[in-house]
C-alpha cells in the first residue's frame, strides 16, 4: 500500500506519527507531495485524492482512502497494537470524541487562521480574509484554553491513556508554531501533558 505525505503538514504527520507509534512506518510505501509546490493539484493526485488533500492511502486493491482518520481506522484495524482508538465502546466514544474536537474545533480553525494570515499561503487560499483569520485564532485559542481544564487530573486526552486524540492534539501543538504560537508553552496542564505524550511519541 502506498502513503502520500507531506512532511510539516499536520494532517499527514498525525497518521505517519500514528504509525510510528504502532511500529509500522515501514509498511507503508510513501511517497511526498510538496504542497507548496502545489504537487497536489495536478491531476496525476487529483486521481488518487479527489478534493485535493494530503494524506491519501492507496490500498493494493486500489481503495483510496482520503481522510487522515479513516486511514488511522484502516491502520487500526490491521495493526491492532498498540490500541489508539479504544479497546471497549466506552473507550471508543471518548477517544473519538475528544479527537473529533480536536479536529473540528482546534485543527479547522487554526487552519482557518493560518490559511488566512500567513503569506506563504496565500497562492492557495484565494483571496486571503483577514476576518476569516481573527475568527479562526479566536476560536482556536478558546478551545486550547477549555482543553487546559480538561487536562487537570487527567494525564491524556481521553479514556485515560494515550490515544489518536493525543497525537492530533500534539501534532496540532508543534505546527501552532507557524503562527508563532506555542499554546503548550503559555498553558500550564496543556505544558505538562505536552512532555508526557511527547514521551508516549518518542517510543
Ligand atoms: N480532512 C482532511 C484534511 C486534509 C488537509 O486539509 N490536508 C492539507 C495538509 S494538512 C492539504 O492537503 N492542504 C492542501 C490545500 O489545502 O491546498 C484529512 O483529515 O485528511
Amino acid at each position: 500500500m502506498k502513503l502520500y505525505h507531506s512532511p510539516k503538514a499536520p494532517n499527514p504527520e498525525r497518521v505517519t506519527n500514528f504509525l510510528k507509534v504502532k511500529g509500522k512506518l515501514d509498511a507503508v510505501e510513501i511517497e511526498e507531495i510538496s504542497i507548496m509546490k502545489q504537487e497536489h493539484k495536478t491531476d496525476e493526485y487529483r486521481n488518487v485524492s479527489p478534493f485535493a488533500q494530503v494524506p491519501a492511502l492507496v490500498l493494493d486493491d486500489g481503495t483510496k482512502l482520503t481522510e487522515s482518520r479513516a486511514i488511522c481506522t484502516y491502520f487500526e484495524g490491521i495493526f491492532p497494537e498498540p490500541n489508539l482508538m479504544g479497546k471497549d465502546p466506552k473507550e471508543k466514544a471518548l477517544i473519538e470524541m475528544w479527537d473529533r474536537r480536536i479536529e473540528l474545533m482546534l485543527f479547522m480553525q487554526f487552519a482557518t487562521w493560518f490559511r488566512n494570515a500567513h503569506e506563504a499561503m496565500a497562492p492557495l487560499e484565494v483571496p486571503q480574509s483577514a476576518e476569516a483569520a481573527a475568527k479562526g485564532e479566536k476560536n482556536a485559542k478558546g478551545f486550547v484554553k477549555k482543553l487546559d481544564q480538561h487536562l487537570v487530573g487527567n494525564d491524556f486526552v481521553a479514556a485515560n491513556r494515550f490515544s489518536i486524540a493525543d497525537i492530533s492534539l500534539f501534532i496540532a501543538c508543534g505546527f501552532a508554531g507557524v503562527m508563532k504560537w506555542q499554546p503548550h508553552k503559555e498553558l500550564d496542564n496543556l505544558g505538562a501533558w505536552y512532555a508526557r505524550a511527547g514521551e508516549k511519541l518518542a517510543g
